[in-house]
C-alpha cells in the first residue's frame, strides 16, 4: 500500500480533484462527487482533509468498497499528518451541555413502564439532529398521529371463563419462529440514536428471539450487524431500489448472502416526504456560506441527504427481475390499498405491509390498522388471502394494539420509531425492556381476552364500528405530552 503524507492529500482539495481520507484511506472522490446522494457540497466541505467523523454516523463502512472503484482508494495516510476536519467538534456546546446534564439526570430504565416513556426520555436526551430526523414526520404529520389514533376507535369484545393460564404468544413469520407478533421494522441511521448503530438493536431482537429488519439506510453494514447475530438468527431486508439497478443487484445479493430470509421492497417512497422538522433543523444548522438555492435544497435535513438514489420508476414490471436477482421471498412494504394488494399477490409476493411509512411519506394516508379489514376481506372473496402474509405498521404503542391487528388478520405488526427512543435514551437494555414491556402487555391482553394462543384471537372479538370514522378519537393524554410541536424544541428560529 502506498503511503501518502496529510499535507499532499490536502493539496487536492477542489470540485475538479478531490481527496478524502477516511478510516485512515486516502480516496480520490472526483469522480464519485456528482453521483454522492447527500449532494457535492458535503463532500467538498471535506476536501482534502480527514472526513471519518462525519462519514461514520451516516454510512456503513462497507458503503465505500460498494459505491467506489478499487482504484478511487490511492493508499494510506500517517494520522499525524492529517488536517483534522472543520466538523470534529472539541469544545461542548451549551447545547451538549445541556444535553449531558438530562442524560445524568434521567430516570432509572425501571421507571420506564410504556413507550411513551421512553419517547419522552429520547425527546431530552437526543442530539437536535437525531430528534428531528427520527421524530419529523409529513407535512402537518396528521397521519403520524392518525397511526395511532385509530388503534383508539378499536374496542375489545372480551370471552371470559375460559382458563387463561397458560398464553402462548408465539408465532411464525414467513415460515420463521417469533416469541411474539412483531418484528423490528427498518428505520435508517441508527448512529444518529446511538453511537454502535443497528447492531444495539440485533442484539436486543436475539435476546427476544424476534426478527430485525435491516435497512439499506442503516449506519452499520451488513457485516457488521450479521456479525452480531446470535445462533439461528434471523434478520429481514429492506431495500430502497437504486437507480443503478447493478447497485440495487449487489445490495440485495449481499443480503441474501449474509443470511436474509425475505426482501422488503419499500414501495411508498419513490421520494422522501418533506418533514419540516427535519428540514427545518438542518436548514439551521447549515452554515451562513449557503446561499445557492441548489445547495440549500440539499442540506435539507437528513431525509434529502440519504435519497436522492432512490429509483422512483419502481413499478410492478420490476418485480420479475427482482426474482431473477434473489430466491429471498418478496414483500412489498408500503401498500395502502385493496386494489394494490391484490396486485402484489398477482405479482406472486409472499407478504405485504400494510404501511404508510410512520406517516413520513404522503400526508393523510390512512394508517395501516384501518386498511387491514378491506384488504382482509376483499382478498377472502376473491379466494387471495392464503396466498399472503399482511403485516401492519405504523402507530403500535401498547400490546393492545398488536392484539388489535392480529384479531383483524395481521400475521403481525412492525414496531419503528419507539425502539429508536428506546435505544437512544438507554442503549440495548432499553430496547430488551421495551420489548419486555410489549410482551407483558400482550400477554395480559390475551388473558383478559380470553385468548390462549394467537390462533384463538377471532375478529369478532374486536369492534371496529367506528375504526374507519375519522371524526371521534379518545384523547390520547401520554401520547400528547410526549409528542412535540412541529416547530423544533431546539430550533433557532
Ligand atoms: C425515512 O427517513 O423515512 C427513510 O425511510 C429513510
Amino acid at each position: 500500500m502506498t503511503f501518502i503524507s496529510g499535507e499532499e492529500v490536502a493539496k487536492h482539495n477542489t470540485r475538479q480533484d478531490c481527496w478524502v481520507i477516511i478510516h485512515g484511506k486516502v480516496y480520490d472522490v472526483t469522480n464519485f462527487l456528482p453521483e454522492h446522494p447527500g449532494g457535492v457540497k458535503v463532500i467538498l466541505d471535506q476536501a482534502g482533509k480527514d472526513a471519518t467523523a462525519v462519514f461514520d454516523p451516516i454510512h456503513p463502512r462497507d458503503i465505500i468498497e460498494t459505491h467506489l472503484p478499487p482504484e478511487a482508494c490511492l493508499g494510506e495516510v500517517d494520522p499525524a499528518t492529517v488536517i483534522q476536519t472543520a466538523k470534529v467538534k472539541t469544545v461542548e456546546t451549551e447545547e451538549e451541555k445541556r444535553r449531558h446534564e438530562l442524560i445524568k439526570k434521567k430516570p432509572a430504565l425501571n421507571e420506564m413502564l410504556n413507550l411513551f416513556d421512553f419517547e419522552a426520555v429520547a425527546s431530552q436526551v437526543s442530539t437536535a439532529e437525531a430528534w428531528a430526523y427520527y421524530n419529523s414526520a409529513a407535512d402537518d404529520e396528521i397521519t403520524h398521529r392518525e397511526n395511532h389514533n385509530a388503534f383508539h376507535r378499536i374496542w375489545f369484545r372480551p370471552r371470559v371463563m375460559r382458563d387463561v393460564t397458560h398464553v402462548d404468544m408465539s408465532t411464525k413469520i414467513l415460515g420463521h419462529y417469533s416469541s411474539f407478533p412483531l418484528y423490528i421494522t427498518a428505520t435508517a441511521l441508527g448512529k444518529l440514536g446511538h453511537p454502535e448503530g443497528e447492531v444495539v438493536l440485533t442484539r436486543a431482537a436475539y435476546s427476544h428471539k424476534i426478527i430485525q429488519m435491516v435497512p439499506t439506510l442503516a449506519s452499520c453494514s451488513m457485516d457488521e450487524i450479521a456479525n452480531v447475530c446470535g445462533k439461528g438468527q434471523v434478520l429481514f431486508f429492506q431495500l430502497y431500489a437504486n437507480q443503478n439497478k447493478d447497485i440495487t443487484r449487489r445490495v440485495i445479493q449481499t443480503a441474501e448472502a449474509k443470511g436474509c430470509k425475505a426482501l422488503f421492497i419499500t414501495v411508498d417512497a419513490p421520494q422522501l416526504g418533506r418533514r419540516e422538522k427535519d428540514m427545518r433543523m438542518k436548514y439551521v444548522n447549515a452554515p451562513p456560506d449557503i446561499q445557492d438555492e441548489k445547495e440549500l435544497n440539499r442540506n435539507q435535513g437528513a431525509a434529502r441527504a440519504i435519497s436522492s438514489f432512490i429509483d422512483s420508476s419502481l413499478n410492478w414490471n420490476d418485480l420479475e427481475w427482482f426474482r431473477s436477482v434473489t430466491s429471498m421471498p418478496i414483500v412489498l412494504k408500503g401498500i395502502q390499498t385493496l386494489e394494490d394488494a391484490v396486485l402484489a399477490v398477482k405479482y406472486g409476493c409472499d407478504g405485504i405491509v400494510l404501511s404508510n411509512h410512520g406517516g413520513r411519506q404522503l400526508d393523510f394516508a390512512r394508517s395501516g390498522i384501518e386498511i387491514l379489514p378491506e384488504v382482509v376481506e376483499g382478498l377472502k372473496k376473491k379466494g387471495l388471502l392464503n396466498k399472503v402474509e399482511i403485516y401492519v405498521d405504523g402507530g403500535i404503542r401498547r400490546g393492545t394494539d398488536i392484539i388489535k391487528a392480529i384479531a383483524l388478520g395481521a400475521k403481525a405488526v412492525g414496531i419503528g420509531r419507539p425502539l429508536l427512543y428506546a435505544m437512544s435514551s438507554y442503549g440495548q437494555a432499553g430496547v430488551e425492556r421495551a420489548l419486555q414491556l410489549l410482551k407483558d402487555e400482550v400477554a395480559i391482553c390475551m388473558r383478559l381476552l380470553g385468548a390462549n394462543t394467537l390462533a384463538d384471537i377471532s375478529p369478532d372479538m374486536v369492534d371496529i364500528k367506528n375504526l374507519a370514522t375519522h371524526v371521534y378519537t379518545p384523547k390520547d393524554y401520554l401520547y400528547s405530552g410526549a409528542y412535540e410541536r412541529l416547530v423544533p424544541r431546539r430550533s433557532k428560529l
